[in-house]
């Protein structure tokens, strides 16, 4: 159960931080803000692929942003794809859901410095990417 599996991922990461620290989850949802801090890493999701809008790194895209940025994906693609991160806690982060739409969205703030990587969960190896987060 992939969802378990998240939650206790999270509990761990959770248990693991120090007093005073933020949550590496960041918000996120499809199309919303991301809360005030606007986007800097971006990452377009193809079709099958991540690539980087800044360097056009692909597969892995391989975004670079300060602690406390956002990256945001954007969904330019045929078929359905998600966002999912594939790190070892707690240098993890929250799931989009299946999006299939042109132009949907998909925001994630970093607070926190780590290699964060990430893949698609219907397409796997297929599709990765990282983000690296200062
Ligand atoms: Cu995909």
């Amino acid at each position: 159960m992939r969802r378990i599996q998240w939650i206790v991922a999270a509990a761990l990461a959770a248990l693991t931080a120090c007093g005073g620290a933020t949550s590496p989850l960041g918000g996120g949802g499809d199309g919303g803000g991301g809360g005030g801090a606007s986007p800097v890493g971006h990452v377009t999701v193809g079709n099958i692929f991540f690539r980087s809008a800044h360097n056009g790194s692909q597969n892995p895209a391989v975004d670079t942003i300060a602690a406390g940025e956002s990256v945001t994906w954007t969904w330019n693609a045929a078929g359905s794809h998600t966002v999912q991160s594939t790190g070892v806690p707690p240098e993890i982060f929250r799931n989009s859901v299946v999006m299939a739409g042109a132009n949907d969205t998909y925001t994630v703030t970093f607070r926190n410095p780590g290699t964060y990587s990430y893949d698609c969960a219907i397409h796997g190896s297929a599709m990765t990417g990282t983000i690296v987060v200062q």
